[in-house]
């Protein structure tokens, strides 16, 4: 590639991606509404709000693929989730169709399917099941990927992330971290596909639990390699283990399904 785009350059996946796939095109542009450490190598920085159309549009100009990371990463008011997840995404992948992007990894998140019982298996076909509104505008993301697939041909990798941290932080991420080293693996593995499509993929490292099944989506070619396994008897010495009705291992998504309206 010549020019591959990280939007939310200023995150902490931001500046993971920003480490470790600088290998991925002649020029990395690196992008957020926030303020970023300087460019060196082949790096570009460009401070944008992806709210502003116009703005977002110069970012993407002259890019062949972006690692779309920017954005409200949690539960939040309804206002930052509408500007960051909604109008924003809305303008990068508009933004992306007219400057002609060929392929965009969208970091989407568990919480699309996070209503679902953990004792079901999840694989790309599962139907969405948000629970929150920052879920519901995952959904809202991984729609308009599918659409910018089958009318303009944009293809996306849409990630659903689990927990992607230094190590698992609760007894929950033991099935649903993903480590840091396997993420850049998935952008590289995405990279470098002759074809990918529009897969939907789950974002979990090779962890002995697992909620999630991937085999739809092998073709990508992405093989986690880390586990959470050696984390296991750190977090039985330091955690309280949650209760078989908590919503911590009730749902896919964990704490999130007993979130109350953020806006109250
Ligand atoms: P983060 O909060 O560290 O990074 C998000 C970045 O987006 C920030 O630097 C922020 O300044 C930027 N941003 C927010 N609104 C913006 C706007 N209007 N214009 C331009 N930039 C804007 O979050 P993190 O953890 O790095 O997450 C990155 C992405 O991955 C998010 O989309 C999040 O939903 C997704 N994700 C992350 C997971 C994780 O475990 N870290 C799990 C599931 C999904
Ligand atoms: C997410 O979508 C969030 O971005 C991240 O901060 C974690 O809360 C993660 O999900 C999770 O489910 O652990």
């Amino acid at each position: 590639m010549k020019r591959l785009l990280i939007t939310g350059a200023a995150g902490a996946l931001g500046k993971v991606a920003r480490a470790g796939v600088g290998h991925l095109a002649e020029t990395i542009r690196l992008t957020d509404i926030a303020e970023m450490a300087p460019a060196t190598g082949n790096e570009e920085v460009i401070q944008a709000d992806l709210v502003d159309f116009d703005a977002t549009r110069a970012v993407v100009e002259g890019c062949e693929g972006v690692v779309h990371l920017g954005g409200q990463p949690t539960e939040g008011p309804w206002e930052k989730v509408l500007n960051g997840n909604i109008i924003g995404f809305y303008n990068l992948y508009e933004a992306a169709r007219q400057a002609g992007v060929k392929r965009i990894v969208f970091a989407s998140s568990n919480h699309a399917i996070g209503f679902h019982p953990r004792e079901k298996t999840l694989d790309a076909t599962a139907l969405p099941r948000p629970d929150t509104l920052y879920g519901v505008s995952k959904v809202y993301g991984e729609a308009l990927a599918s659409l910018y697939y089958d009318k303009f041909g944009i293809e996306s990798a849409i990630l659903r992330i689990g927990s992607c941290f230094p190590e698992p932080l609760d007894h929950r991420m033991l099935a649903t971290w993903l480590s840091y080293d396997d993420f850049v693996r998935f952008i590289e593995s995405v990279f470098m596909s002759p074809r990918i499509g529009c897969p939907i993929v789950y974002g979990a490292s090779d962890n002995r639990e697992q909620l999630w099944d991937n085999q739809l989506t092998s073709y990508i070619g992405w093989h986690p390699q880390d586990s959470s396994e050696p984390h296991r008897a750190r977090l039985d010495a330091t955690k309280e283990k949650p209760g078989p009705n908590d919503a911590p291992v009730m749902y896919h998504g964990g704490q999130f399904a007993a979130f109350p309206h953020p806006d109250d």
